[in-house]
């Protein structure tokens, strides 16, 4: 049975779980919902999300919220020890849940001020410093790993890139302009074939 992704558009919060589906070769078709039609808050809708929000994605009798549970599911189950790493490898399996995690948990979390708390000049101003100010924290975390290596595990390319690299294009001016690990890291993201072919750039 083949995998149905429910979405917005190809940018919103879909486009990791596409460009992963892609990356593996796993089929799927896009079930596209138009906000202004009511279409996230149908009863139909709802019963696959109660909070009326994307993605979701149906498995077979797996129905799934949350981006970054959608992507660790996925990648354990149609690429468990190659995008995903085993269990098995402990040290390198948690580094790889943190990154999944700290994606949306951490930084996208912050990012997505940008969108809502930018009513006034005045709260703008309050909000892109703030953003700007914990894009600088998280940096000390992503550069001297990024610095060093192609991908954010030591292992090679992973889902954990994935996440990251769909997210961190949302503060382009705080995390990738001027960075050149970070810039270095994005271009080789965005030329992935796989995420050419789920449009997420
Ligand atoms: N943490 C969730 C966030 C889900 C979320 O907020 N998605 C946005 C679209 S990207 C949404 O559905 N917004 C509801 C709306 O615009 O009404 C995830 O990563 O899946």
């Amino acid at each position: 049975m083949t995998i149905k992704i429910y979405s917005m558009a190809y940018q919103d919060r879909s486009d990791r779980v596409r460009w992963l589906l892609e990356e593996m070769n796993v089929p799927y078709t896009d079930q596209f919902l138009n906000k202004d039609k009511g279409e996230m808050n149908s009863p139909d809708y709802r019963s696959l999300n109660p909070m009326g929000r994307v993605p979701t994605i149906v498995d077979g009798d797996i129905v799934l919220n949350e981006s970054a549970a959608i992507c660790i599911y996925l990648a354990d189950k149609y690429a468990y020890g190659k995008l995903a790493p085993k269990i098995e490898d402990t040290k390198l399996r948690a580094e790889y849940t943190k990154w999944m995690i700290f994606s949306t948990a951490s930084l996208e979390c912050v990012i997505a001020r940008m969108f809502t708390h930018t009513s006034t000049p005045e709260e703008t101003k309050v909000t892109h410093d703030y953003v700007k100010a914990q894009c600088d924290i998280m940096k000390l975390a992503l550069i001297p790993i990024l610095s060093k290596q192609d991908y954010i595990l030591s292992s090679g390319f992973s889902a954990a890139d994935i996440m990251l690299a769909a997210v961190i294009p949302g503060a382009h001016e705080y995390l990738v302009q001027g960075n050149s690990a970070i810039e270095a890291y994005m271009k080789r993201m965005m030329e992935k074939e796989s995420a050419v072919r789920a449009k997420v750039f």
